[in-house]
């Protein structure tokens, strides 16, 4: 490797096992197919090639809405080696949405399926995308095609570590996305200290396996899990879907999995979760949501684990974990553990002074891991950080005297369902949007299977007769299915308080218990 080369592939690459015709990936049993170390060296090079013959400019967005597959994974890679901004989008956005992110992020390139090329590529040629591939689960589609006749060899891209590496868009409370500017020097620092911090055996060390069951459109299944996997060569049983029996199937031969709340609580309701399926893990690493105490605990109980817990955000990647050595201390249920090293993390009141040790106030962070800023929107940026570059996470806290940190609660309006960030003021804005809608709230109401769910409170305009059901069937037209509330009620007026503002914690004690 060059030592001058930040690239995030270079690192990864690096670390590589010395054994490179060992299994690096081994898909789902209904697939069963095998990818090797040197499968993966070759195909992300002739991927780059691919990219690399197409003239694109430095800097270019490769814009990525695809099921997931080794293949996608593959094209991450290959975007890094190439030296390009990776920019994954979740398959259950819908025009509306694909229309904003790529006319905001303007990528040179957009693959996604062969189902939706008809439409997504009339949107992208619109919006001046040079190129549009397809590429399916199956592992069909024009991107392998013309990546097939690429050589197989391939420099990889070099890249200064604060260059842009991906664009992850994480939606605002205004109700439009933001686009995380994430570099390579963000994804690398973070993936390291994990790679410690949750102890990642290499081949040589006895190895790991990590059961990898989460999307990869997000910060957690795409950087937390596969970064941990590759920078300490280890394998992984790749599944396309979530499917709790298949995971508990695996799992005597894994040694690592991650997941979402929503995981750990449906792979609970399997009587086939037991002590001895999860004999052979070493470690459950829970993140993206807060993680009931019952879960936590219920957890313990069935396969003698303890779940660990951590914390992180799109704009940061990870920032705090309870620990992995007993040494270093217990993992605390409820608890999001301590700062990750190299993270500096302080709770300060509304006006900006640090709060006594235990008391109640908002997060803020700074270290290597901490984003570049929203991409192309300096003022919104400039606003998310202090004076002295701590950046406002939006997150409410405390960190009590042995340095364990809780998350209480978020002054940001967001609601997180399954994982899945919903903002209220997007949804409330295509509400309001329908014909016969005065106004609108979107709440979020506890969920026993995804934690959270959004819950829409609309008024009527005089006159007009409002169907919920309606409702529900006119976005579920507009927008990706998990933003949806689950339920919607008419309601007479709003409460609000004396400054006009929708009061909605309020609402959340009236309607918190549907
Ligand atoms: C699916 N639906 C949802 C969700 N997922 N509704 C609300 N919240 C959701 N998360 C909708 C479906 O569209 C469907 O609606 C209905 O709910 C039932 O879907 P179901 O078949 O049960 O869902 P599924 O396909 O099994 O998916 C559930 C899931 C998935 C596996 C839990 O949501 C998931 O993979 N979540 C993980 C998200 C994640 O990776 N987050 C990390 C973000 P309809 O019938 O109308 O179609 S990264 C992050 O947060 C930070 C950085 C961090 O700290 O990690
Ligand atoms: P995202 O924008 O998808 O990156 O979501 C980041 C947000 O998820 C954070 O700001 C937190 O509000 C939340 N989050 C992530 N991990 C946890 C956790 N372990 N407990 C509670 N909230 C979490």
């Amino acid at each position: 490797m060059n030592p001058s080369n930040a690239n995030l592939f270079a690192a990864l690459r690096d670390a590589f096992p010395p054994d490179l015709d060992a299994v690096a990936i081994e898909t789902d049993t209904d697939t069963g197919l095998l990818y090797s170390w040197v499968d993966l060296e070759r195909s992300t090079a002739m991927l780059a090639n691919l990219l690399g013959s197409l003239g694109l400019p430095d800097g270019a967005r490769i814009a990525v809405q695809v099921e997931k597959s080794v293949e996608a994974l593959l094209l991450y890679l290959a975007t890094l080696r190439a030296g390009y901004v990776f920019l994954p989008l979740n398959t259950a956005y819908k025009s509306a949405e694909m229309a904003y992110f790529i006319g905001n992020a303007e990528p040179a390139v957009l693959v996604c399926t062969a189902q939706d090329f008809g439409w997504l590529s009339k949107l992208a040629f619109t919006a001046g995308t040079q190129y549009v591939f397809t590429l399916n689960e199956d592992r069909t589609g024009s991107l392998l095609e013309r990546a097939a006749v690429q050589p197989d060899q391939h420099t990889v891209a070099l890249r200064l570590a604060d260059e842009l590496a991906a664009i992850i868009y994480t939606s605002g409370t205004t109700g439009r996305s933001k686009g995380a500017m994430l570099t390579h020097g963000n994804l690398l620092s973070n993936a390291q200290v994990l790679k410690s911090c949750w102890g990642w055996r290499s081949p040589d060390e006895g190895g790991d396996v990590l059961l990898h069951a989460l999307p990869i459109f997000h910060v957690h299944g795409l950087f937390v899990a596969i970064h941990g996997a590759l920078l300490s060569g280890s394998k992984m049983i790749w599944l396309n879907k979530f499917d709790a029996k298949v995971v508990i199937q695996r799992l005597p031969e894994a040694t690592v999995f991650m997941g979402v709340p929503t995981l750990y609580s449906r792979l609970l309701a399997e009587p086939g979760l037991t002590r001895q399926v999860a004999a052979h893990m070493r470690l459950f690493i829970s993140g993206s949501a807060p993680l009931l105490i019952e879960t936590f605990k219920t957890w313990q109980e069935r396969t003698g684990h303890t779940i660990l817990e951590r914390y992180g955000m799109s704009e940061t990647a990870m920032l705090t974990s309870n620990p992995y050595r007993a040494s270093s201390g217990e993992r605390r249920g409820g608890t999001v553990g301590f700062p990750l090293p190299g993270v500096s993390l302080r709770v300060q009141d509304d006006g900006g002074h640090p709060v006594a040790v235990g008391d109640i106030g908002n997060i803020e962070v700074k270290g290597a891991n901490v984003f570049k800023g929203y991409w192309r929107m300096p003022e919104k940026t400039a606003e998310e950080f202090t004076a002295d570059a701590y950046f406002r996470t939006g997150d409410v806290g405390k960190v009590d005297a042995q340095g364990y940190v809780t998350i209480v609660g978020r002054s940001k309006d967001l609601i997180i369902s399954g994982g899945y960030n919903v903002y209220p003021a997007e949804v409330e804005g295509y509400i309001n949007e329908l014909p016969g809608v005065a106004e609108s709230a979107v709440i979020g109401v506890a969920h026993a299977d995804f934690g959270e769910v959004a819950v829409a409170l609309v008024v009527a305009q005089p006159g007009a007769v409002l169907e919920p059901g309606q409702i529900i069937a006119s976005l579920k037209a507009t927008l990706a299915n998990f933003k949806v509330p689950k339920q919607c009620l008419v309601v007479q007026e709003l409460p609000r308080n004396s400054m006009g503002k929708v009061q909605k914690n309020v609402l959340r004690a009236q309607f918190g218990k549907l």
